[in-house]
């Protein structure tokens, strides 16, 4: 990846969750040093205004999250187009509908995207599911077709995913309604406990080979709450019994020479739970694994 420019838009996005933070993540980690983090690693890139809707763009999460949505897919869209690599740092995980919405819309019509969805939760409910109607929980059925008529149509009506297309990893809470889906899609899910069964390496490859298998290119979206949080404690929605950051970017590490990954999303970074910006260095770290 080494000559291709960085784009780095912050999604400033808290509407899809119930905790308040998550929405001034971008601005934490800018003033805490990213950028010029990416700098010392000589990284080129390419920094844009960081998405926000105005007070008067917000009536209710579901509108604020679609509004967002549209805003995000675009600034996106234009990245993969000026043949950079989006990073987002967003934002709780509602804001991954913007991302990969935006990196379809900017692929021909019937070129496949993979996805690894690294992450504690499902984040597959339907408003027919969901116990807390928090738009963070729905961002990946969201993505495969299933959902508000205001969430599923961002860039196109098509879906952005084939459920043979993706797989989640680290897997380890979830809800009845989100698991049925996923089961009847055929989504291939990587629990916690088989990682620790089989190891993280043979999962990654055999991950890695579901999101390549059919597709011309896969993205990784990263919900931090996948770490566990005695080691991370900046995140959204902490569960206890996560995989370790070392671990998770020794995995990176190993994507280093494959030129199919297309974006990369970091969320649910939450500034106010963090201590001593350990979350923050965390993200740094990741960023930093998958360039080395
Ligand atoms: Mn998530």
């Amino acid at each position: 990846m080494k000559n291709r420019n960085f784009a780095v838009i912050g999604a400033a996005c808290g509407y899809g969750a119930q905790k308040h933070g998550c929405q001034d993540a971008p601005e934490v980690l800018q003033s805490f040093g990213f950028l010029e983090y990416l700098n010392e690693l000589g990284i080129t890139y390419y920094w844009d205004n960081i998405i926000h809707l105005h007070e008067d763009q917000y009536r209710t999460p579901l509108s604020s999250v679609s509004i967002f949505s549209k805003q995000l897919a675009l600034k996106v869209r234009d990245a993969k187009l000026r043949g950079d690599f989006p990073i987002v740092l967003g934002g709780d995980h509602s804001c991954a509908i913007g991302t990969w919405s935006g990196v379809k819309a900017s692929m021909p019509k019937n070129d496949r995207l993979g996805l690894l969805w690294i992450d504690a939760h499902m984040d597959s409910h339907t408003y027919a599911s969901t116990p807390s109607n928090a738009i963070h929980g729905m961002p990946l059925a969201c993505l495969l077709g299933h959902g508000d008529d205001n969430l599923i149509h961002i860039g196109d009506d098509l879906p952005k995913l084939h459920p043979e297309d993706i797989c989640l990893i680290g897997t380890r809470s979830y809800e009845e309604g989100e698991a049925k889906l996923l089961e009847q899609l055929g989504v291939r899910v990587f629990h916690m406990g088989e990682i620790n069964h089989r190891g993280l390496d043979a999962v990654w490859a055999e991950a890695l080979s579901i999101v390549q298998r059919k597709t011309v290119g896969f993205g990784i979206s990263l919900d931090l709450d996948v770490l566990d949080p005695s080691e991370e404690p900046g995140v959204g929605s902490p569960e206890p019994g996560g995989m370790s950051k070392k671990m998770l970017e020794e995995m990176l590490g190993t994507l280093k020479i494959n030129s199919k990954l297309l974006a990369l999303e970091i969320v649910e970074y939450n500034p106010y739970l963090d201590m001593q910006f350990v979350t923050a260095s965390a993200v740094c770290d990741l960023v930093a694994a998958i360039r080395a």
